[in-house]
């Protein structure tokens, strides 16, 4: 029997449909990940092993389209246990891939692996994975490329190509080693040794100088650079020698075009920057040092690359770039303040919550703890939220959470606001205790809820700024200002009409910072300071959101194939 014509017509219709669902379909990828130990040589001539990515420092790129889906396949060839998180991917229902050892997963076993499944929703532009395990991200990371979707533009001049440029914090010892010693010690980790960019540490440490990371440009071409700041403890200033840098996307998310000499990048942050080859063809240094405003700066050191124009002649131009000082505020302060969102349709469209269900005043503090097994003191350095110093469990938030069997691992009393108001930005501290409170407490919001969350900087300890993350989320960065805020009168200084949409916001020194969002992702998600030292201290807290009324804002099941075992369960 022939095809009947309505047949026909139904089957044209479904191949019409079909190839329909095939245009718009997002794409689904898959990584392989062998995290081992690596000898690498560098700083005159020393040779370390270092856990890395299929042996590459820095690791393995990701490059997919927006919404598309990510598997990776994390195989633990090293000595002890790690997980790896994908900074700035809002994983939708989906904690269980999210990453933060202790919170929503144990660490992957050494012998073993996990694939994670990590869901692009509206990122778009640059993010980073890397290491969410004690010290291990210093040398576990990696870019994270969301491309547009393939059909969608950029919301500028599509550029002639592009370049991940990747700041990093160089230790001529081993991170796991550093981090440990100095946890039974109670002590701090020295500053980083050196500065890297894209795993290279220039020409200014008067070792050998193969290492210099060289980019390649064709004059008259525009790049647009992905700029991560992947560094362990130090926000950076970064600049390239006759060349301005046209700011266009901070966190996955596209901001009001602006130009400027240089940038100021937070750990943690990421930066889609374009700069054009349209200088005397030659070769220019690129340079990056620490911006700091702590009374425990890091070592001021820049390191250098080059931008080397296609048949430039000669050696290196003698113009040498220029930096803001690394005590420069107002260079810090004056790039920060000219981010805003923008209003183009690439961007999701702007919601920013107006009536607040949910207000959380956060004091941010570096503390001390008392500690009876310290060589070296009776007491050890924490660091605080609330007073707050997060004590990391055995078991993980998430398997605690929604598996309510696995009781005493974390309490739902993470205080709303700080136990004790004092001149937080003030000098004179006497008289305060500056020990913090252990706990595991969370902030549990409901489904939906409109929260404002204000970060508030504290002179206790060595004080200073602080790169806050959060997981899950990208925030809403509605008002910034100095001294201690003021719900009264600091709100009426808003800026709800283009405010950033980031991961992860500068809470300057001495001074505030308001950021606002839907609790539209129900899962378990961790808060920290983005300075390495300050979330193992404790600088740390975590945001329940629960289930709306439906499965389609519900929690995802957790994985068929299972989440890596704790010990002891
Ligand atoms: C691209 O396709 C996706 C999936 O169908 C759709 O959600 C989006 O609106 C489209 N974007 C544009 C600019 O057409
Ligand atoms: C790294 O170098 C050390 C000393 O040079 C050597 O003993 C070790 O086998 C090397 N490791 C690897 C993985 O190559
Ligand atoms: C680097 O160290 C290795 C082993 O210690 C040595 O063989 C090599 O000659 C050194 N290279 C340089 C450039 O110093
Ligand atoms: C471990 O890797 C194998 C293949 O390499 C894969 O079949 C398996 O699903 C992975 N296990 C997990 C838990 O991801
Ligand atoms: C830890 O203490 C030991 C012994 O005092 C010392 O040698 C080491 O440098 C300390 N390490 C750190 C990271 O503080
Ligand atoms: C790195 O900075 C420190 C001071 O912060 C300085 O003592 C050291 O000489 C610098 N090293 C280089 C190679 O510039
Ligand atoms: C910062 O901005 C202020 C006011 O616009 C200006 O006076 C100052 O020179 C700027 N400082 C830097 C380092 O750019
Ligand atoms: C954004 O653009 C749309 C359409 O062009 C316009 O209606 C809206 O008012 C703009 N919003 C802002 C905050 O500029
Ligand atoms: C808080 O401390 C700052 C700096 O010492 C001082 O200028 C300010 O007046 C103090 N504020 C209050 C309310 O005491
Ligand atoms: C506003 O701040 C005061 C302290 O300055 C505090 O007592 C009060 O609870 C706060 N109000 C709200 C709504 O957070
Ligand atoms: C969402 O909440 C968690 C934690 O309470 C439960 O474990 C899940 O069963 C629940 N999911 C749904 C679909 O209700
Ligand atoms: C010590 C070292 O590696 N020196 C090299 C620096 O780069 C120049 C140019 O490539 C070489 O000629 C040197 O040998
Ligand atoms: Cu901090």
């Amino acid at each position: 029997m022939g095809l009947l014509k309505q047949d026909l017509v139904l089957w044209l219709l479904g191949v019409l449909f079909l190839s329909n669902l095939l245009l718009c379909r997002a794409d689904v990828h898959y990584y392989d990940f062998f995290v081992r130990e690596t000898n690498f040589t560098s700083l005159c001539n020393t040779t370390k092993s270092m856990l890395v990515v299929n042996d590459s420092y820095p690791g393995p790129e990701i490059r997919v389209h927006r919404q598309d889906t990510v598997y990776v396949n994390v195989h633990n060839q090293g000595n002890y246990g790690l997980t790896i998180h994908w900074h700035g991917v809002k994983q939708p229902r989906n904690p269980w891939s999210d990453g933060p050892e202790f919170v929503t997963q144990c660490p992957i076993q050494p012998g073993t692996n996990f694939t994670y499944e990590v869901i692009l929703s509206d990122e778009i532009g640059t993010l980073w994975w890397h290491a969410h395990s004690d010290w291990t991200r210093g040398s576990v990371h990696g870019a994270f490329v969301i491309l547009p979707a393939e059909n969608e533009t950029y919301p500028f001049p599509t550029p002639d190509a592009d370049q991940t440029i990747i700041l990093q914090s160089w230790y001529n010892r081993d991170y796991k080693e550093l981090i440990d010693e100095a946890t039974s010690n109670g002590t701090a980790v020295a500053p980083a040794d050196a500065y890297a960019i894209n795993g290279h540490l220039g020409d200014t440490y008067a070792c050998a100088n193969e290492t210099l990371f060289r980019m390649q440009v064709d004059y008259q071409k525009t790049y647009l650079l992905r700029i991560i700041n992947a560094a362990m403890n130090e926000q950076k200033f970064f600049a390239i020698a006759n060349h301005r840098l046209t700011v266009v996307a901070q966190d996955a998310s596209y901001v009001q075009i602006f130009t400027n000499d240089y940038i100021m990048i937070s750990p943690g942050q990421t930066m889609d920057v374009l700069v054009c080859a349209n200088q005397n063809m030659g070769q220019y240094y690129m340079a990056t040092r620490p911006f700091s405003d702590s009374a425990a700066p890091p070592r001021n050191n820049i390191t250098r690359g080059v931008l080397q124009y296609t048949n430039s002649v000669g050696g290196l131009n003698a113009s040498l770039v220029t930096l803001p000082a690394m005590t420069d505020l107002d260079a810090a302060a004056n790039f920060t303040r000219r981010i805003k969102n923008s209003n183009v349709t690439q961007n999701p469209p702007m919601k920013v919550p107006m009536d607040i269900d949910r207000r959380v005043y956060v004091a941010i503090a570096t503390n001390t703890l008392p500690c009876d097994n310290c060589p070296i003191q009776p007491t050890r350095l924490a660091a605080s939220l609330n007073n707050v110093s997060f004590d990391f469990p055995q078991i993980d938030v998430l398997q605690a959470y929604y598996n309510r069997s696995i009781s005493g691992v974390f309490t739902e009393d993470f205080p709303l606001q700080p136990p004790v108001f004092y001149n937080f930005t003030g000098d004179d501290l006497t008289g305060l205790n500056r020990n913090a409170d252990l706990g595991t407490k969370a902030v549990v919001l409901n489904y939906g809820e409109a929260v404002e969350i204000v970060l508030q900087t504290t002179q206790l300890g060595a004080g200073g700024s602080h790169p806050m993350h959060l997981h899950g989320f990208s925030f809403y960065w509605v008002g910034t200002g100095s001294g201690n805020f003021n719900n009264v009168t600091d709100p009426s200084s808003y800026n709800l009409v283009d405010p950033p949409l980031i991961n992860t916001v500068h809470v300057p020194a001495r001074g505030w910072v308001a950021v606002r969002f839907f609790a539209t992702n129900p899962g378990v998600w961790f808060m920290h300071c983005h300075f390495e030292r300050h979330s193992s201290w404790g600088m740390d807290t975590v945001f329940i959101v629960k289930n709306g009324t439906t499965v389609d804002t519900s929690i995802l099941p957790p994985p068929a194939s299972g989440m890596p075992r704790c010990s002891g369960t």
